[in-house]
């Protein structure tokens, strides 16, 4: 039997990496061809990526990968590049944790109401939705000279082919997709004055998504013609399409920078009661809808860890794991700790806030970190159930927080449910696999996790049967309203 070799392009808010995955019916194989770092640089102007920067990474990564059969991109989602009426880039793309969008919402939804534009989108509110953005956006120069809106995996496959589109799953998370028709919400788009003609059309994951310029292929060292393919090009909807789970009843826990915590379903659930718990309805693929919360994440360790100069994670997670459990915890789904800097310290005010002991030492403010996420997902797990009627007996938890063995452990505590982690490059392997179904290597989304299921190995925790401990711990957080808000 046939086997190939694909490029999976993933690009993490903290890094980035080109790996490479061997499909064949029984074989399901990822190596790691090029990792670099992703910077958020602050210029005068505020918080921007260095997407020159990526795109160098992403050339590099594509030649020490080699021979493969096609090339997959996914990042991160909301955020987007402007190109002029000649395609050329306006501009560093604005980072989502930019604070252009403060007070944005409200204007928006003087015009559409919070609760007009949920049951039109679907979309939880967080105040860097591109729509927020590009609201916040529509006065600047840059703007009026804008022909052109392309999102970050689109606009890399653009520089990569010379071919432009807007992958649907990313699209989902601009909050101008309707979740029920899979197309661009038109009445919301015309209501609030957003150009839909800035967009081009819609594609969507297994979609031809062209070849690689000549100039890349000398760049790369690369042999024409190298097919480019449309994945699930938001990171979390290609990490989701590879959750090793075997059956209906799992919640999935995408930790990396972010933790998204929910389930898969069929149709969108645009309640009022789901909206006022801010879950959001993305999409994934096969017309699927990743119906989570947005937890503020290891974000919030990666922050703290940047502040003490990147001590060993290692070592500081052995240090937290003897530190005795959930004697403070802060909300982390919210948006207070969107903003960069200060993290420890913004931590530990949140505690004095609220009446509990005040994490001093770095183990300290780690425990009090990993329990917060661990009652967060508990919470997201937990409503996300209700609130969709779709009860689980498991929980897989998949990116880079399955290399943290107490936050796994924590988490299985916490919901008072299995929690099965890996793989780590969940991403990736949804990029790779997505690819390799266009070329009819694999079957159907339940097929590409039974191919998981049998290739990578999983580790699985049981929950340590505290459960009373973890109920009075959420009630100690309180009715504090779930999710972004601030
Ligand atoms: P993103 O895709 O958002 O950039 P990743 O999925 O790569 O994020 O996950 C990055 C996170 O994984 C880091 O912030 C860190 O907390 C965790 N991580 C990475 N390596 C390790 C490790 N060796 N031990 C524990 N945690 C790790
Ligand atoms: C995770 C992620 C998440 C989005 C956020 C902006 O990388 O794509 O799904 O909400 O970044």
């Amino acid at each position: 039997a046939p086997v190939k070799s694909y490029a999976a392009v993933d690009l993490g808010a903290s890094s980035g990496r080109v790996m490479v995955g061997r499909v064949g019916p029984e074989t399901l194989e990822l190596t790691e061809a090029h990792r670099f770092v992703n910077r958020p640089v602050r210029v005068p102007e505020g918080l921007r990526w260095d997407v020159l920067g990526l795109y160098a990474g992403v050339l590099e990564g594509l030649r020490a990968a080699g021979r493969v059969d096609s090339v997959g991109i996914d990042s991160w989602a909301v955020d987007y590049g402007l190109l002029d009426a000649d395609g050329a880039l306006l501009g560093n793309p604005v980072h989502y944790r930019d604070a252009r969008t403060d007070g944005i919402a409200e204007k928006v939804w003087a015009t559409v109401p919070a609760e007009e534009l949920y049951t039109a989108t679907g979309l939880q509110y967080a105040p860097f939705n591109t729509l927020y953005q590009l609201t916040a956006a529509r006065s600047s120069a840059q703007f009026g000279q804008a022909a052109r809106l392309l999102l970050i995996p689109d606009l890399l496959t653009y520089w990569l082919t010379g071919a432009q589109g807007t992958e649907l799953t990313n699209a989902s998370t601009t909050q101008l997709i309707d979740p029920r028709t899979r197309d661009w919400s038109y009445e919301v788009a015309e209501r609030l004055g957003i150009d839909l003609g800035l967009f081009p059309p819609l594609r969507r994951p297994g979609d031809a998504a062209g070849v690689l310029r000549p100039e890349v292929l000398e760049e790369t060292g690369l042999r024409g013609p190298v097919p480019v393919r449309a994945v699930a090009s938001h990171d979390t909807a290609s990490a989701v399409a590879a959750v090793p789970s075997v059956g209906e009843r799992f919640a999935y826990i995408c930790t990396g920078t972010w933790s998204l915590a929910g389930l898969e379903l069929d149709s969108p659930v645009l309640t009022e009661e789901s909206r006022a718990a801010n879950f959001t309805n993305e999409l994934g693929i096969d017309g699927t809808v990743r119906y989570l919360r947005n937890i503020m994440g290891l974000w919030l360790l990666q922050e703290c860890v940047r502040a003490w100069g990147e001590p060993d994670l290692g070592a500081l997670l052995r240090e937290a794991a003897r530190v005795p459990a959930l004697r403070s915890v802060v909300d982390a789904g919210d948006a207070a700790f969107l903003a960069p800097g200060r993290m420890p310290e913004r931590i530990a005010e949140a505690c004095r806030a609220s009446g509990q002991p005040v994490p001093e030492t770095r183990a300290e403010i780690t425990r009090c970190i990993l329990d917060s996420l661990a009652l967060a997902h508990r919470r997201a797990i937990e409503d996300a159930q209700r609130l969709a009627d779709h009860p689980v007996d498991v929980v897989h938890i998949v990116g880079g927080g399955t290399r943290n063995a107490l936050l796994c452990q924590l988490t299985a505590d916490a919901c008072g449910l299995p929690v099965v982690a890996g793989p780590t490059e969940a991403a990736a392997f949804g990029n790779v696999l997505v690819q390799a179904r266009a070329d009819a290597l694999v079957g159907d989304r339940t097929d590409m996790r039974h191919l998981l299921v049998r290739t990578q190995p999983l580790t699985r925790y049981e929950p340590r049967g505290d459960a009373e401990r973890w109920r009075a711990a959420a009630a100690r957080l309180g009715a504090a309203p779930d999710g972004a808000h601030s």
